[in-house]
């Protein structure tokens, strides 16, 4: 019996690829377009297990389009710039850049070996200048529509990294990447409006949600967190200004007992009584060094200090003491509240605490609050509190409350996000230069557009280490510039931006990769986008996908696109884990790509990824079988060296049963790849593969064209997954390359029509017959038919029905 030589095939078909080039989107094609965009990786060293299975679940659809004729953009690229590179280049004394482009060529070569089928002719990375320029274009265009603008204010701090974060890196109060616990820094920092879109963001999700990951657009619901309250005014003693707070809970205002002001917002230093200033000052150098998911936990004791002054409530004109304390954030709502403690635990606990009063407004027939210290949230009828007392709905308690507030001027209804702006400065060395020049005279003045690419200087080794300010601060020579408006001294600004601006528009960049005058061509992008479809992975449930939504409405609002959301659908591949944990050094369960491929071969690797379960669960790679993958793609292979036929016979008139098997196998493959169902598209191509192969054995024989038909399907269905045996099938039933382009195969919609179908008749639970009958036929005429059966007969002995269960057109059940 003849073998499959896996590295034999490999090698031969690799350069024939390169040379026919089946995957260059062409953007004049007349044919229907279709862009599938996988998510770009960073550089770090070579590919790993999972680029091997995201690329492979991609490849599947890309390829799928392909066959089915669209013309396909599927572009590949590298997010270039980051911390690891920095770090390493500080490592082992060098520019970040060597470990950088070393890394890409290597993952480059890896991807090609593993046969995506990638437009490589658009292949790009957000650290080369020609790309860098146009996300500094970006900004200046952002900036000059007012949606990126500078602020001195308390940031997210990572010690480690020597670096501020945006909210989103920070995960339960640590750095998402290095995961020390982050601190608060005050500082002067770039930020991208993102709240100017944040309606538009929630509401396009509806839209989103039949094509998105749940957990993707719930994660995106919860992050953008709109809430409706209000705002009221309250006036304070000794001051013009009053003093506005945000609640959710307006309809509680009567049992407002007291005020409560962030303790690091400028407002408690403007209110602070000077008896009370030197508390404040003490308390907050303790304030400083909490995280913000610290603040805001429920269980931790309250702290705080009075600041020496009273609040005038609204409504009843009662003087409430005003304290400041940490549990009021600064940067949320007003960083003010009136703290209603019977009705909100934190405020609750604050009273407890302090020995400040607490009075119920809201009888929900639970247990008071003012006795139990267990704040009630529910509603309940109103008590203590004037217009609102019998109401018993808080609906018609907020509305009424809310009118009243409006009527005297005092307040309003309003709505508030928990989105911040994007703070997107960054103190580290590899990443864009902001293209901001500081004047002492002109102040902020933007690099002229003919003066872009603002490049980075060439810094290497220790001038990169982390100092807390930017290593770019410290490069004199590219610091200190003339101001490009009086000429004057100026220095450039030293930060760099966060490497989640460059990869929020690169998708844009892949339908024009070479454009020269501008960050994309305008035609080309309105052709291909939206993307059809985004393969990546769940961890961008917020901040990549926020951000590039965000950046897609921006540019649509400047008249660059006509879409406003940039991916049309979106699949979320599982993890690949070994063993039942996730892969790490530690543990020393990693599975090595490299090793896994030259074993079993690329086709083998990929065909398991991809066959191992529904594409968003995990694979636990100890449990599957590459070696198994193989077996079947031996057996594969094997079938199209016993095709006698010749290519070009037609299959009209070939034996109907395996015809049947065949058009019922392509049929369904496509709903399929069309439901990521790849798995189970795998297991019918498993099934046609076993049927071709006793179509041969022991019925039709090899020479019959119903079996080059089917093997023919066979290699056009495996080159979504397996594109090496594929191609191989296909040569060897006597076609020229390549497969990947050779089109869906035709169905003859007369043999997916089922001619018959066995009816099981059983007595008593046990079969007695099997009927062959219409696929439509009646339940009294299968019944009929059961009664009549000989053997249905015999089996009855005479004895009385008591009762015939028909289920048509495959059950009878008899009882006697
Ligand atoms: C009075 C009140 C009574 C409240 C009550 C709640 C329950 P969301 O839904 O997250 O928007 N709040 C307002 N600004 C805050 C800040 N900067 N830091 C911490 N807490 C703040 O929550 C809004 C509610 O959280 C507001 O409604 C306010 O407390 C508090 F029975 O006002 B509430």
């Amino acid at each position: 019996q003849e073998t499959y030589d896996v590295e034999q095939v490999q090698r031969k078909w690799l350069p024939v690829w390169e040379e026919l080039q089946p995957f260059r989107a062409d953007d004049d094609s007349p044919r229907e377009k279709r862009y599938a965009l996988t998510m770009f990786p960073y550089p770090s060293g070579d590919l790993h297990m999972g680029h091997a299975e995201v690329t492979a679940l991609h490849d599947v659809i890309a390829r799928y389009w392909w066959q089915r004729g669209y013309e396909v953009l599927n572009p590949m690229g590298w997010d270039s710039f980051g911390l690891p590179a920095e770090n390493a280049a500080i490592r082992n004394d060098e520019h970040p850049a060597t470990y950088t482009y070393a890394n890409i060529e290597t993952q480059y070569d890896s991807f090609k070996h593993y046969g995506i089928s990638f437009d490589w002719s658009r292949r790009l990375h957000t650290s080369d200048p020609e790309y860098y320029r146009w996300t500094q274009w970006l900004f200046l265009k952002f900036r000059e529509r007012g949606l990126a603008y500078r602020k001195n204010s308390p940031v997210n701090w990572c010690p480690n990294d020597q670096t501020v974060l945006a909210n989103e890196q920070v995960v339960d109060g640590k750095c998402e990447r290095c995961g020390a616990e982050v601190t608060k820094r005050e500082l002067t920092q770039w930020y991208f409006k993102i709240t100017e879109y944040a309606q538009e963001l929630l509401d396009c999700l509806d839209d989103l949600e039949p094509t998105w990951p749940a957990r993707v657009v719930t994660a995106q619901r919860n992050w953008i967190g709109r809430s409706e309250g209000a705002h009221v005014d309250f006036r304070v003693e000794g001051r013009d200004e009053p003093v506005t707070v945000y609640t959710t809970r307006p309809d509680t205002l009567y049992g407002a007992t007291f005020m409560v002001v962030a303790a690091d917002a400028k407002l408690a230093a403007e209110l602070v009584s000077e008896e009370q200033r030197p508390a404040l000052e003490d308390y907050l150098t303790e304030v400083r060094k909490a995280t913000e998911v610290d603040r805001l936990s429920t269980d931790r004791p309250k702290t705080g200090v009075f600041l020496g002054v009273h609040a005038v409530n609204p409504v009843n004109g009662e003087r409430i003491p005003v304290w400041a304390a940490d549990y009021v954030l600064a940067d949320y709502g007003t960083g003010a509240i009136m703290a209603v403690p019977a009705h909100d635990q934190r405020d609750l606990d604050f009273a407890k605490k302090f020995g400040l009063p607490v009075r119920r407004v809201v009888d929900t027939g639970e247990d008071n609050p003012e006795e139990t210290y267990v704040a009630t949230t529910r509603d309940g009828v109103y008590v203590n509190s004037g217009p609102l007392d019998g109401i018993t709905d808080k609906g018609t308690g907020i509305h009424t409350i809310v009118e009243q507030l409006e009527a005297a001027g005092t307040g309003r209804g309003t709505v508030n996000f928990r989105l911040r702006d994007w703070l997107l400065s960054r103190q580290r060395y590899w990443g864009v230069p902001i293209p901001i020049v500081h004047c002492e005279r002109d102040g902020e003045v933007p690099v002229p557009y003919d003066q872009l690419p603002l490049e980075l200087p060439e810094l290497r080794g220790a001038d990169l280490k982390p100092k807390g300010v930017s290593p770019l601060a410290a490069a004199e020579d590219w610091v200190n510039v003339e101001c490009p408006t009086c000429g004057g001294p100026a220095k450039r600004d030293s930060d760099t931006m966060d490497t989640f601006v460059d990869s929020s528009w690169y998708f844009l960049r892949y339908c024009s990769p070479d454009y020269t005058e501008g960050p994309f061509d305008v035609e080309k992008a309105k052709a291909w986008m939206p993307a059809d479809i985004y393969v990546g992975g769940v961890e961008h449930a917020v901040l990549h996908l926020l951000y590039a939504r965000f950046f897609t409405k921006v540019l649509r609002d400047m008249g660059m696109l006509d879409v406003g959301e940039p991916f049309a659908a979106q699949l979320n591949q599982g993890f690949v884990i070994n063993r039942g944990k996730k892969m790490s050094k530690s543990l020393g369960n990693g599975v090595n790509l490299g090793e896994q491929l030259a074993e079993f071969g690329v086709d083998a690797v990929r065909l398991t990824l991809v066959f191992a379960g529904p594409p968003e669960d995990d694979i636990d790679w100890a449990e599957m079988s590459p070696a198994g993958s193989l077996r079947f793609l031996q057996r594969a292979w094997r079938l199209s060296g016993d095709v006698t036929s010749p290519a070009g016979t037609a299959a009209d008139g070939g034996d109907v049963a395996l015809r049947r098997i065949t058009a019922r196998t392509v049929h369904d493959a496509a709903e399929l790849v069309e439901a990521y169902r790849f798995n189970v598209m795998i297991a019918r191509v498993m099934e046609l593969v076993n049927a071709t192969r006793k179509a041969i054995d022991s019925g039709c024989g090899p020479a019959d064209p119903a079996v080059r038909e089917a093997a023919e399907a066979v290699a056009i269905l495996l080159s979504l997954v397996a594109p090496y045996t594929a191609e191989e099938m296909w040569a060897r039933l006597g076609h020229q390359p390549t497969v990947a382009r050779a089109g869906w195969p035709a169905v003859d919609p007369a043999l997916l029509v089922e001619e018959s179908v066995t009816a099981v008749v059983q007595i008593q639970g046990k079969v007695k017959a099997r009927l062959e009958v219409a696929p439509d036929i009646s339940e009294a005429d299968l019944e009929q038919l059961a009664m009549a059966d000989p053997g249905v007969v015999k089996a009855i002995d005479g004895r009385p029905v008591r009762k015939v269960i028909v289920r048509a057109p495959k059950l009878v059940n008899v009882v006697v």
